[in-house]
């Protein structure tokens, strides 16, 4: 019933009254109070004013489940979601839910132990990001996994630009950057037996209202209020995000990397430049030239073309991070 309330307050555009909700619900006055209690408890900005009834101030920004699927916008990615306060990681949550349906989400408000690549860290300020994970199992070699990540860091960089107005840009393979610091990080691990892939984790952390950074990360890092000076809701971006990676994990599906390859490379910002390939603390200055039809980068070093797979290396920028 408080989330039939809550539908009712966001489908209004002004004020309702106590009276129609207790109409249009079929319960009483008194019900009805007691529910816009419990979601004022729940963080619900709502005003209450004599004669006029009840009304929601939608600009706030408050990530649980129902705020994740009202306005959904997907056909069957995120459609089931388990959201929780805290966790270690999302990828965790996600791997201990690993029965539950392909494109199932997991979102959480704080990470205690968010994960990078390579047993990094990955700092998850409490109600500022958005920690998520996504559950695939799609019928595709364990060689081109990795090529999940690039269609997940796709969607985020067109939901950066499209929803939050943002010039973001991706550094091959999983990060996204805006003014060549990183707004986005994705993690995408597997279960699998021999030859057979069980599922897909995609695990995707972007910054979003964070104000500041840790000093160890702030020379790098940015976040969604960084660039545009006010709160986004979280829950939308997730939406957006969602309804561009159902569109290109499609594609990717019916038609491989290849499909999606001239727009991601278009958004990428380390085609076109000289770059350093770390691998095992050892460094190689070299030219990227483009990105292959499944998704590796093409460099040359010292005038001989070569292929670099994501996973093995690290690619940074000459003089900073891109
Ligand atoms: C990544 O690793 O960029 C993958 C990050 C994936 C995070 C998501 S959140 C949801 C899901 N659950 C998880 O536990 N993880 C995923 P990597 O390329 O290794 O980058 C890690 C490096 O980025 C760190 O060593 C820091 O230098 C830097 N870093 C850490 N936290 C950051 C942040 N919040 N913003 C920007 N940079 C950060």
């Amino acid at each position: 019933m408080k989330d039939k309330i809550l539908l009712l307050l966001k489908k209004t555009d002004g004020y309702i009254s106590g009276e129609l909700i207790s109409q249009q619900l079929g319960i009483s006055r008194s019900a009805v109070w007691k529910h816009i209690q419990k979601l004022r408890y729940d963080g619900y900005p709502i005003k209450s004013f004599t004669n006029k009834g009840y009304h929601l101030n939608s600009d706030t920004d408050l990530l649980n489940e129902a705020e994740i699927l009202f306005g959904l916008s997907t056909k069957w990615l995120g459609k089931h979601v388990i959201y929780q306060n805290e966790t270690t990681s999302t990828n965790n949550l996600a791997r201990q839910h690993s029965t539950m349906p392909h494109g199932s989400l997991f979102v959480a408000d704080d990470q205690t132990a968010g994960k990078g690549r390579l047993g990094r860290t990955w700092a998850s300020t409490p109600s500022c990001g958005i920690w998520m994970s996504i559950l695939l199992k799609p019928d595709i070699s364990m060689q081109s996994i990795s090529q999940l990540t690039l269609v997940a860091g796709l969607s985020v960089c067109k939901a950066l630009r499209e929803y939050c107005n943002i010039d973001a840009q991706i550094k091959w393979p999983n990060d996204i950057v805006v003014d060549d610091k990183k707004i986005c990080g994705i993690l995408t691990e597997m279960s699998a037996e021999i030859e057979r892939l069980n599922y897909v984790i995609c695990g995707i952390g972007v910054n979003v209202n964070h104000k500041i950074f840790d000093p160890t990360i702030a020379d790098k890092a940015t976040s969604v209020f960084l660039k545009n000076n006010r709160l986004t809701p979280r829950a939308k971006l997730i939406q957006a995000i969602l309804k561009h990676m159902e569109g290109f994990y499609t594609s990717y599906i019916t038609g491989g990397f290849v499909s999606i390859k001239d727009e991601y490379s278009a958004s990428c910002a380390t085609v076109g430049k000289q770059v350093r390939i770390i691998k095992d603390n050892e460094e190689t200055i070299a030219f990227a030239e483009s990105i292959s039809d499944s998704g590796e980068l093409v460099v040359s070093i010292d005038g001989v073309q070569t292929t670099v797979y994501s996973g093995e290396v690290s690619v940074h920028g000459l003089l900073g991070y891109v």
